[in-house]
C-alpha cells in the first residue's frame, strides 16, 4: 500500500461534488490538501472543518482553471512547504445544457471547453513538471462513462470528457519512464450539483436526472480516489468506470 499520510494532494473544484468528498477522504487519511475552486468563501468553510474534525492542513486557492496565466501563478507561487505535489486531483468541471448540437449555445460550448479539456491541461502543465523532476507523483483525472459513450444531446460534454480520456492516455505514455502514476475514474450518474449547473438552478430538471434511481454520491466517487491512491507503487489503477446499479450504460437506466 502506498501510505498517503502528509503526502500533499491539490484537489481542482474542491467546493462541492467529487472534489470536497476527496478532500474529506484525503483529510481522513492524513493527507495535506491545497483546495482550489472560484468559491473561497466555500473553500474556507471546508479547511476549517477539516482542520476541526481531522487536524487536516490545509492551503487554500481562489482559482480558475480557465486562465491559464492564473492557474501558472498560483502553482509557481505556492509556499515553499506547499510546493511538492504529490497527487493531483483533476476535478473541477462541468456541463452546460443538454441540447441538440446544431441547436447548441456557443457560450455554453466554450465554458465546458475551456473547463474540462483546457483547464485539466493548464493544471496538469503546471504541476507535472515537478513530480517529473522529483520522479515521484500521481495524477487522478475525473473523466465520466461520457467519456466512453455519447448520449443524445451530450454531444459537447461527451467530447470534453472523450477528450479527457485522450490526455489520460497521453500523460501514462508521455509518463512511461518516469514513477509517475496516472489514474482516470469515469462516474456515471451521481447526485452532487452538476445538474443544477447543468440547468442552470433548474431545481426540477436537476432533480428528475436522478429519479426513480439511486444514483452514486461524491463518498462513491472519493472511496475510488482513495483506492487508486493507496495501491501499491507498482500498481497503476489506470481506469475505472464507476456506474450506479441501475445504471448499465449512459442511456441506459432502470428507474422505478
Ligand atoms: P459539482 O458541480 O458538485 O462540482 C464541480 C466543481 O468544479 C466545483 O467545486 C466547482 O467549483 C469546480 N469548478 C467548475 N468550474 C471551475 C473553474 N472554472 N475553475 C475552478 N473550479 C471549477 O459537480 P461534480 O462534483 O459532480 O463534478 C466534478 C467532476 O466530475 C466534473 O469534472 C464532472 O464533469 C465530473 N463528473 C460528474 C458526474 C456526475 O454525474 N455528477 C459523473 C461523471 C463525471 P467552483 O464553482 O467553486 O469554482
Ligand atoms: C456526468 C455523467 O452521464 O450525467 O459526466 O453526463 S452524465
Amino acid at each position: 500500500m502506498t501510505n498517503i499520510r502528509n503526502k500533499t494532494v491539490l484537489i481542482t473544484g474542491a467546493s462541492s461534488g467529487f472534489g470536497l468528498a476527496s478532500a474529506a477522504a484525503f483529510a481522513k487519511k492524513g493527507a495535506r490538501l491545497i483546495l482550489a475552486a472560484r468559491r473561497i468563501d466555500r473553500l474556507k468553510k471546508l479547511s476549517a472543518e477539516l482542520k476541526k474534525k481531522y487536524g487536516c492542513s490545509t492551503h487554500v486557492i481562489q482559482l480558475d482553471v480557465r486562465n491559464s496565466a492564473a492557474v501558472k501563478r498560483a502553482v509557481n507561487g505556492l509556499p515553499r512547504k506547499w510546493q511538492a505535489i504529490d497527487i493531483l486531483l483533476n476535478n473541477a468541471g462541468l456541463s452546460r445544457g443538454l441540447d441538440k448540437l446544431h441547436e447548441g449555445s456557443l457560450q455554453d460550448w466554450e465554458e465546458m471547453i475551456d473547463t474540462n479539456v483546457k483547464g485539466l491541461l493548464y493544471v496538469s502543465r503546471a504541476v507535472i513538471p515537478g513530480m517529473v523532476e522529483r520522479n515521484s507523483g500521481h495524477i487522478i483525472n475525473i473523466g465520466s462513462i461520457a467519456g466512453h459513450e455519447v448520449y443524445p444531446k451530450g454531444n459537447v460534454y461527451c467530447a470534453t470528457k472523450h477528450a479527457v480520456d485522450a490526455l489520460t492516455k497521453g500523460m501514462r505514455i508521455d509518463l512511461v519512464d518516469t514513477d509517475v502514476r496516472v489514474t482516470t475514474i469515469d462516474p456515471g450518474l451521481a447526485e452532487t450539483e452538476f445538474s443544477m449547473v447543468r440547468f442552470r438552478g433548474d431545481v426540477n430538471k436537476a432533480k428528475s436526472v436522478y429519479t426513480g434511481m439511486e444514483p452514486l454520491t461524491g463518498g462513491d466517487i472519493a472511496d475510488a480516489v482513495i483506492y487508486a491512491a493507496t495501491r501499491p507503487k507498482n500498481v497503476v489503477v489506470a481506469e475505472m468506470i464507476l456506474l450506479a446499479n441501475k445504471q448499465a450504460s449512459s442511456s441506459v437506466v432502470h428507474r422505478k
